[in-house]
């Protein structure tokens, strides 16, 4: 640990804390490990956290054979909300690779398609929410509608369930409800342990609240697909939980763990592709050039098909450049933890114990200059074509995690993204506030905070 540079100011007891901001430890982490290299370690309150960006590291780390996922830091702290579900399960839970068999066929090609024609329902509850904000003069609240978008796609397709988000003014209470316990979680990091029965007594009680609201709404979703039809003739990922056995063991999930897995996947199958939405819009309104190539190609693969069919999503090479560009820049699952299998020596020089755990900082592995050239911070969706892609190392653009513990919802959030950035790029003409400067809000995940964006309705079909 010795040979890891930390901060240079370490106070006693409480460790690094000068010039934290609790209500963004990402950003700080980025900020901080900048400035001391590819491998860093931050204390505090007697923990001490050791964080990796560079890209020889974080390639190691990425190394199955050597290193698995860590439920540490923010992921633990969702673990009175999500248990063994698939996100927060450790690796030795038998349930993990029981829901992992169980649930993977329903992100299967054949199971995409089927979802394509809900996702573009809801889209169109969006644009249909947008024409009307257009025609009013009306700038719209890009990451407060991303977030209904993205909350009823997966709430439809994977339970359907409707939550009527676009009726709504104000947020849905289950999404109010979401966004207080990943808050809560990320709070739960920078407070002391010793502390936080003081410190966090209120936000302690709205949290249980706030579970509570969350697990009776999830005990609704289920309840009404028993008594409706317990038939498995939807075929979504409920069905999946509720109806299907382990192909091998026979084996299903239990009603307990039905209820986790219900919450992981309304919480993680939607709050990051919101983000993620929102950053590639905010980049592609103060981009007319990024805007128009995007734009061209939709036209191109699109032409007239309204609405546009499953097979001409991943067709939109370039508007995917533009979503994984934007990934680059604010993964908005912005770190992921890796632990030594065995006791190793990572670098060649920095020896880890078996267990032993650091924080892949995916925020900043995504800005190593040795790989992405002298100017990180520019936003250039051409890094992602293919020769550009070709000539890089693996390993060094983690938006959605590695290995056995990677995102299971990775082709299904690209091609809701994907869909939507060119729906909406075919619709309308984007401009941004005029003096709108990007602010990253955290809560766990990253978001654009305040970003609000002015649309002219374009003349085009659907
Ligand atoms: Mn998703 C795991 C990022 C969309 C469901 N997701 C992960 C991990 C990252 C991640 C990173 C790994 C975390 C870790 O190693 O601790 N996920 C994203 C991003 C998007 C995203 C950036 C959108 C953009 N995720 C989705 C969607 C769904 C989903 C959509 C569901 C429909 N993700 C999951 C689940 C896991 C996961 C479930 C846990 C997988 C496992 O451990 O087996």
């Amino acid at each position: 640990l010795r040979r890891i540079p930390h901060p240079p100011r370490r106070v006693p007891l409480l460790g690094d804390v000068l010039g934290v901001r609790p209500r963004t430890p990402i950003q700080d982490s980025m900020r901080i490990g900048a400035g001391l290299g590819p491998i860093f370690r931050r204390k505090a309150f007697g923990k001490e956290i050791v964080f990796v960006w560079g890209a020889r590291l974080a390639g190691e780390l990425a190394d199955e054979a050597r290193f698995a996922k860590h439920v540490g830091l923010g992921v633990a702290n969702l673990r009175p909300m999500a248990g063994d579900g698939l996100f927060t399960a450790y690796n030795h839970e038998p349930n993990w690779q029981l829901a992992h068999d169980i649930l993977a066929p329903g992100f299967s090609r054949d199971a995409m398609a089927g979802y394509h024609p809900l996702m573009l329902d809801a889209a169109g509850q969006l644009t249909d929410r947008w024409d009307a904000e257009a025609a009013a003069g009306r700038a719209v609240d890009v990451p407060g509608d991303m977030t209904k978008l993205t909350l009823e796609t997966i709430a439809r397709t994977g339970f359907g369930h409707d939550f009527g988000s676009f009726e709504r003014t104000r947020p849905h209470p289950f999404v109010t409800a979401m966004v207080g316990t990943l808050s809560y979680a990320q709070r739960r990091n920078v407070v002391p342990p010793a502390l936080a029965p003081v410190l966090l007594r209120g936000a302690e009680r709205r949290n249980a609240a706030d579970m509570a609201y969350l697990n009776r709404t999830v005990d609704e979703v289920v309840a009404a697909r028993r008594a409706a039809d317990a038939s498995g003739a939807h075929g979504d990922l409920l069905d999946r939980m509720l109806e299907v056995a382990h192909p091998e063991t026979g084996e299903r999930l239990s009603a307990e763990n039905i209820r986790r897995q219900v919450i992981t996947f309304l919480v993680a199958g939607h709050e990051t592709t919101s983000g993620a939405l929102s950053f590639a819009l905010h980049y592609l309104a103060r981009d007319p050039g990024v805007l128009a190539r995007a734009r061209d190609e939709v036209d191109q693969v699109w032409g007239d098909a309204a609405p546009p069919a499953y097979e001409q999503v991943a067709k939109l090479r370039y508007v995917r450049r533009v979503l994984d560009e934007s990934l680059r820049l604010w993964p908005t699952a912005p770190a992921f933890s890796r632990e030594a299998r065995d006791d190793t020596v990572l670098g060649g020089v920095h020896p880890m114990r078996r267990g032993a755990w650091a924080v892949v900082l995916a925020a900043l592995l995504h800005r190593d200059p040795e790989v992405w050239g002298e100017r990180p911070e520019e936003f250039d969706p051409d890094r992602f074509a293919p020769a550009a892609v070709r000539s890089r190392p693996a390993h060094v653009f983690k938006p959605f995690g590695t290995g056995a513990r990677a995102c299971i919802g990775r082709q299904f959030a690209l091609h809701e993204a994907t869909l939507v950035l060119a729906l909406l790029l075919r619709r309308y003409d984007l401009r941004p506030e005029p003096d709108y400067r990007l602010r990253v809000g955290e809560r766990l995940t990253l978001m654009p905070r305040g970003l609000r964006l002015r649309l002219t309705r374009r003349g085009v079909p659907g």
